[in-house]
């Protein structure tokens, strides 16, 4: 990739973005939110649109030469359609967090309760944890997971007939397992509840197909586009047709300014790579890997919780399996060249800054081309490094054969 202009104006700037690039390619990349935009959505986010201002939406905006941010726009939104069988979409949230608060604001009144799943569970800050703004307005109550692991609909239809949530929400960033849709959807009727979905970390899947498209079930259906989806960092809302109005209002004027349209570019962008059938071997992939992953960790001793995934992605107790921390493994990964992320377990004994677990997703390197065998040879040197996290000269070996490795399969190559 070529940077002649900021290499001239502003080498700092330019040293750390080409030291970004050498350490994504290098390194291997297992946080289960991220992944590698190809160059056209790139180039596609580097453009001009991010000099227009067009609140609003097309054909409805309040400043003038709105003739490129409309087709944009509204190819975008006919794309995610297209992919999701969505009733209505808006692609102007600017990532998750905001999307799942301008959904909330559509529906609910400040004070309003709202079901959603505890964060050491498997589910979301936004879903109700104490420090986030949304917890401030609105009454979340929180259901678990049961001793198998698995969501407790008993509970969680216990807990709905209780408090008559006006929203019952799913969705999760390190829960593992399928969710019943029609089980969820079936409570939150016999309530009363708005039902909603915040599918952020499987869009992907769910566009490649690998799993069945909830999209129909839920009200509401709220996602990042930055993870297994492939996109730009970014948000996104689909709705039935009811609540459409309400969430474009409570996205613009109600929670944001201008939408960025060059962001919206290049989610156009990703979701016509999603429409194409390699990104249904991709999304059919990443499960095979992370299915692999499951089992060698398993093999190598490593506890794996949720019983399992169906997803992209495995919380591992590793404090349970092997005595050191989440705090201890990430490091160690680190040094040694490997990127994961310290992870809650359910109902973990530990602190959320030194947790039990880790979480490791295997979407950014299937998107390297890494298969079955370089999952294998993955959970080997992650099993190495956690056996010897303090052993300096061990960490910078892997590390060295992580680099070579990993230069055999470029992300973005002759950069
Ligand atoms: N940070 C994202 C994740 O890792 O799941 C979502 O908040």
């Amino acid at each position: 990739m070529a940077y002649e202009n900021l290499k001239k104006q502003d080498k700092q700037i330019y040293a750390a973005i080409t030291g970004e690039i050498k350490r994504q390619q290098e390194g291997m990349e297992l946080i289960a939110s991220e992944n590698y935009v190809s160059r056209a959505v790139l180039e596609a986010l580097g453009s001009v649109f991010t000099n227009k201002y067009s609140e609003g939406y097309p054909g409805k905006r309040y400043y003038g030469g709105q003739d490129f941010t409309d087709v944009v726009e509204t190819l975008a939104i006919e794309r995610a359609k297209k992919i999701f069988g969505a009733e209505h979409v808006n692609v102007q949230p600017h990532s998750g967090a905001p999307a799942n608060m301008i959904a909330y604001n559509a529906v609910l009144q400040p004070g309003d309760t709202v079901l959603g799943m505890d964060l050491s569970h498997g589910g979301h800050l936004t879903h109700g944890h104490p420090l986030t703004l949304s917890a401030h307005i609105y009454n979340f109550i929180g259901y678990k997971t049961n001793q198998a692991g698995e969501i407790d609909y008993k509970q969680l239809e216990k807990l709905a007939i209780e408090h008559k949530p006006k929203l019952i929400l799913a969705g999760f960033s390190a829960y593992t397992r399928k969710l019943d849709y029609k089980k969820f959807q079936a409570i939150a009727k016999k309530v009363g509840a708005i039902s909603m979905f915040d599918i952020a970390h499987i869009a992907g899947l769910i566009a490649g197909k690998a799993i069945e498209n909830p999209v129909p079930y839920f009200d509401i259906v709220t996602t990042t586009t930055h993870k297994t989806l492939r996109g730009p960092r970014g948000g996104m809302i689909m709705c039935k047709q009811q609540f459409a109005k309400a969430i474009d209002k409570s996205a613009f004027p109600g929670f944001q300014g201008g939408p960025h349209m060059n962001n919206i570019a290049a989610k156009a962008v990703a979701f016509g790579e999603a429409l194409k059938p390699a990104f249904k071997t991709y999304a059919k992939q990443v499960i095979k890997n992370a299915k692999v992953l499951e089992t060698e960790l398993r093999k190598r001793g490593f506890e794996i919780k949720f019983g399992g995934t169906d997803y992209h992605m495995v919380l591992v107790d590793v404090f349970g399996s092997k005595g050191i921390t989440g705090k201890q493994a990430e490091h160690a990964l680190d040094e040694a060249g490997i990127t994961v992320n310290k992870n809650m377990i359910p109902d973990d004994p530990r602190s959320p800054m030194d947790p039990s677990g880790i979480r490791i997703g295997v979407q950014a390197v299937t998107s390297r081309g890494m298969k079955e065998k370089e999952i294998k040879l993955i959970a080997g040197w992650i099993e190495e490094i956690v056996l010897a996290h303090d052993d300096k000269k061990v960490l910078a070996q892997i590390k060295k054969e992580v680099t070579t490795f990993c230069k055999k399969y470029p992300i973005y190559p002759a950069v």
